[in-house]
């Protein structure tokens, strides 16, 4: 029987896998492109010292990833839920918030909110703010300091492969090295602070905590394109246009400038925020250009 391991860290051309009983040696993919991700687990062909090929990966029970028209790129293998990483300062986006849910969502994956930073008090009520409309949407959200306490988060990463996700400088490292004994996931602090415009984290790392839970931290990002759904899919990623779907006038309406329009009419009514009307609509726009191409 061939070896096998878990992915632990995706470089990108090459992979640092953990073996079960432990040990870390590194992963080449036999092929150019590298279709693995971290939390793959992996089946290995011979080692010569540190260093074996990647034969495969076995069934992953989830694929996070983003994609425009040119390319896709794979986040996370196996995570059973993402926890989008938010903070009072610097500001963040409530359309990538939409975007990671609908990728969750499709992946059949939980989505949790964390917002950080609560230390900045005065920042906190306008945060609070632009997170109502999800809260009203049933998404959990934990506020907490990743530099004083994390503790409120812990309960939600018992027995799952959380996803830490989220735009640049939100403090998803800080957490990670917060809620693993022994991370030393590099921060801002350790980072040139002159570079204040680039990503600290350069690729994603799983650290396990038991058989049944680990956490990955991943690298900031600013877009996540959702070219690889369809339509319908997108749809499905809007939980609150479930009650709605199928009673406008027209079978394929897009929900833009047609008569009788269900999802409109909701959005008159404020059973649906307007602003996450505006999220499905771009996104799909968006998804339909990179289809033409
Ligand atoms: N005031 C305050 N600052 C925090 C907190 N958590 C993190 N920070 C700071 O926010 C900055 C960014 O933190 P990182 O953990 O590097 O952010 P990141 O999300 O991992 O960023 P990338 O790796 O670039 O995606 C650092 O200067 C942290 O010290 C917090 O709870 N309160
Ligand atoms: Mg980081
Ligand atoms: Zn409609």
């Amino acid at each position: 029987m061939n070896d096998s391991g878990e992915v632990s860290a995706a470089f990108g051309r090459h992979y640092e896998i953990t073996l079960d009983d432990g040990r870390r040696i590194n992963g080449i993919p036999r092929a150019k492109k590298s279709p693995f991700a971290c939390g793959d687990r992996v089946t290995l062909g011979p080692f010569h010292d540190n260093e074996a090929q990647i034969l495969g990966h076995l069934p992953r029970s989830s694929l996070l990833y983003r994609s425009d028209q040119w390319k896709q790129k794979l986040i996370a293998a196996n995570a059973t839920q993402i926890i989008i990483v938010l903070a009072t300062e610097p500001g963040f986006s409530n359309e990538l918030i939409s975007r990671a849910w609908v990728a969750a969502l499709h992946e059949g994956m939980r989505t949790i909110l964390v917002l950080n930073k609560a230390d900045l008090a005065d920042r906190l009520p306008a945060a609070r703010e632009q997170l109502a409309p999800y809260i009203a949407l049933g998404l959990p959200v934990v506020e907490l300091c990743a530099h004083h306490d994390v503790e409120p988060l812990r309960n939600f990463l018992a027995c799952q492969v959380s996803l830490l996700i989220g735009q640049s400088g939100m403090g998803k490292s800080t957490l990670t090295n917060a809620l693993i004994p022994g991370a030393v996931a590099a921060t801002r602090e350790i980072s040139t602070a002159l570079d204040s415009g680039k990503h600290t984290t350069t690729h994603a790392r799983l650290y396990r905590i038991d058989a049944t839970s680990a956490l990955i931290d991943s690298p900031g990002l600013q877009e996540f394109g959702l070219a690889h759904l369809t339509r319908g899919e997108i749809e499905d990623g809007f939980v609150e246009f479930r009650p709605h779907l199928g009673r406008c006038r027209f079978r394929d309406c897009r929900h833009e400038q047609e008569p009788d329009c269900s999802i409109k009419a909701a959005v008159a009514a404020r059973e649906i925020n307007l602003r996450r009307l505006g999220h499905f609509l771009t996104i799909v726009a968006e998804r339909d250009r990179a289809k033409a191409h």
